[in-house]
């Protein structure tokens, strides 16, 4: 009888002699033999390992199936312990065991398998998602609740807290509309407390325009008649509307610390245009309202970019007009899909993908929180399962697997020889541009591996005709420029990562490149001539764990993000003033490879995000991490559930 096997799955790490050690307990069911053990994980085990009680019968990337040894057979009470010893990395976390596993039988059937947390030398522990510790308001810092700190406080007195803040009747349209939209925002991050905002009897708000006043600014004047904002357009009444909400908010929950004040002025501005977070949509499906809720607490902490990378070698989440073979294909793992489970998804089929309509009502939430949603289509790069679902867009003549990326997926990069690339490409691009009114569009452009293309023989005639050699970086730059054109003709710029400088990189004119890897290459691409954003790892990649703790989640390729780490940063610290123009902003970046499990979403961004979007905002010399500290848990969380 199928599934009626119980088995777990125990799994350490020999941190000293670098083997890791999988252990399947059998606790009920018929004995079984000729098994296989399939399991996602965030390690990969070398082809040419020895493996101890097993054969390597699959792998994908993560993925790796294993048989059960000729002759053996696994009986409850018993276990099947399988040890390997050449791995992709170092394990340094428990996020980076096994996430999901599951046995096929030998009839073909499967049957679940439960996972426990990789330990570290066999000691047990339990993952730590331990809140921080709230923390007092520093001795002298203004007593209002405000992230980011705005730029000039000078207040003082209380006001009551009972009341909520109410707009004057003679406010202006685009008052009225900034006021609802942070209403209605505030009632979604807050819906179990008294109302921050309401209609009718309140501090009333009297609002006024004055177009002098820098974009996004505002200004908050507090006397005996009453609260006055001032702002030069929707942007800077709703950035002051959330920090007349923070306040109220604060001063109604740590009534000793803050205060809605009596008398004085708030004067305030944004020190970067682009405040943005990006969140991978590929390597997890995050459903509508988990995105929903994501870009409240983005518009709370006064971000304005949302940067959706759409695709990933493990899914393609943007449904596109006339190609419906791509969704249907790659936005499901599992089952009887093209992909097997990867990164935690379990072995029935699950995903999902985003409808034109899906995206409309995304795009219009955020265009009200004043967010911009930037998307990213990554290429030519990270387009493994493109290259399964849509088969045509292969070169014929490249026959074999001759390279492999990073994250070990073979042959991965779109084709700039093949001619259905660019007519696909033009009907993604179509759909983008119809979709999402943002100035760039993101054309991806990292890790494309060295040796692309160089066994494709229509790549390799390309190469010739166009550079006389054939070489990785200089078609990836053809690619790329080509892309910047279809894009330029469709009436928008093109963003990329860094890689996108590479080989002879874009044209200048009009091109964004996120710098990721260290915080120093930024400062070269300015140099270079392009404008950056700056989203270093090492300060602002969520997924990267925050101590060293074996029991804390995330990666650690890039060291560990202390949220002093995140706070700490000062982008363009070391760029001179000529190059400063060119600092478009800062953002976070949230990979998903760790996010199967519900509970790590809410770990991993807050408060994190908010350090950053305090460096965002801030001017330089209003940071102060005691006081920052103090009052991050007033910030809003949102969370990643599973479908
Ligand atoms: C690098 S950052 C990647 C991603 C991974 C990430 C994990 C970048 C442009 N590429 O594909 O998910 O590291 O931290």
């Amino acid at each position: 009888m199928p599934n009626s096997h119980a088995c777990r799955l125990l799994t350490n790490w020999d941190a000293e002699r670098r083997v890791i050690e999988l252990k399947l307990e059998m606790t009920e069911g018929a004995p079984i033999s000729g098994a296989q053990l399939a399991t996602t994980s965030l390690f990969r085990i070398h082809p040419d390992c020895e493996i101890e009680g097993a054969t390597l019968a699959d792998q994908l990337s993560n993925y790796h199936v294993f048989l059960q040894p000729k002759g053996a057979v696994l009986a409850p009470g018993e276990s099947w312990v399988i040890r390997a010893d050449r791995l992709s990395h170092v394990l340094r976390h428990y996020t980076y065991g096994p996430k999901s596993a599951h046995l096929i039988l030998k009839d073909g059937t499967t049957c679940p398998v439960d996972v426990e947390p990789m330990t570290l030398n066999g000691v047990p522990g339990e993952p730590n998602w331990e809140k921080l510790e709230q923390t007092a308001l520093p001795e002298g810092a203004a007593p209002i609740s405000v992230i980011p700190a705005p730029l000039d406080v000078q207040v003082d007195g209380r006001r009551d807290t009972a009341q909520p803040l109410v707009p004057a009747a003679e406010a202006s349209l685009t008052a009225q509309k900034a006021f609802s939209a942070v209403r209605a925002l505030a009632g979604r991050l807050f819906a179990d407390e008294e109302p921050l905002f309401g209609h009718g009897a309140g501090h009333v708000v009297a609002t006024a325009e004055d177009p002098g006043l820098p974009d996004g600014g505002y200004e908050i004047a507090f006397d005996a008649e009453g609260i006055a904002l001032t702002a030069g357009d929707e942007h800077g009444f709703r950035h002051g509307f959330i920090t007349l909400g923070q306040m109220l908010r604060g001063a109604r929950l740590r009534p000793d610390e803050f205060t809605l004040p009596e008398t004085g002025i708030v004067r305030d501005r944004p020190r970067f245009g682009w405040r943005g977070a990006h969140l991978d949509v590929a390597r997890q499906f995050y459903v509508m309202q988990d995105l929903v809720d994501f870009l409240d607490c983005l518009a709370w902490n006064k971000l304005n970019h949302f940067h959706m990378h759409l695709n990933d070698d493990e899914a393609w989440r943007l449904e596109i007009p006339g190609w419906p073979a791509l969704t249907a294909r790659t936005a499901f793992r599992g089952g009887d899909e093209l992909l097997p489970p990867l990164l935690g998804t379990p072995s029935e089929r699950s995903g999902g993908f985003y409808t034109g309509d899906d995206i409309r009502a995304l795009v219009a939430h955020a265009a009200g929180l004043g967010i911009e949603i930037i998307p990213e289509i990554d290429i030519p790069g990270h387009c493994y399962c493109v290259l399964r679902a849509l088969p045509q867009l292969c070169d014929p003549g490249e026959n074999r697997i001759y390279y492999r990326s990073v994250q070990y997926f073979p042959n991965n990069a779109l084709n700039p020889a093949v001619d259905a690339t660019w007519n696909f490409l033009g009907d993604v691009f179509d759909t983008l541009v119809e979709l999402f009114p943002a100035r760039y569009i993101h054309a991806g452009a990292d890790e494309v591996a060295e040796g692309a293309w160089l066994e494709s023989p229509l790549a390799r005639t390309l190469g010739e005709k166009l550079f006389g050699k054939v070489e990785t970086f200089s078609l990836q730059s053809y690619f790329l420029k080509r892309v910047q054109e279809m894009l330029r003709e469709r009436g928008r710029d093109i963003a990329v990562w860094e890689e996108g400088a590479l080989g002879g990189g874009l044209e200048v004119d009009g091109a964004l490149l996120v710098a990721w890897k260290e915080s120093k290459s930024g400062r070269a691409l300015a140099e270079q001539g392009y404008r950056v954003v700056l989203a270093p790892a090492e300060h602002y990649y969520l997924d990267i764990a925050r101590s060293t703790e074996w029991w804390e989640p995330g990666a650690s390729w890039a060291g560990t993000v202390t949220l002093r780490d995140t706070y700490d940063y000062e982008p363009g610290g070391d760029w001179p003033d000529e190059l400063k123009g060119q600092l478009a902003g800062v953002q976070t970046c949230l990979w998903s490879e760790n996010l199967a499990t519900p509970g790590l979403f809410a770990h991993l961004v807050y408060p994190r995000i908010s350090a950053m979007a305090e460096t965002a905002w801030s001017a330089s010399e209003r940071k102060d991490f005691d006081r920052f500290r103090a009052i991050q848990d007033l910030m809003p969380v949102s969370h990643r559930t599973v479908a």
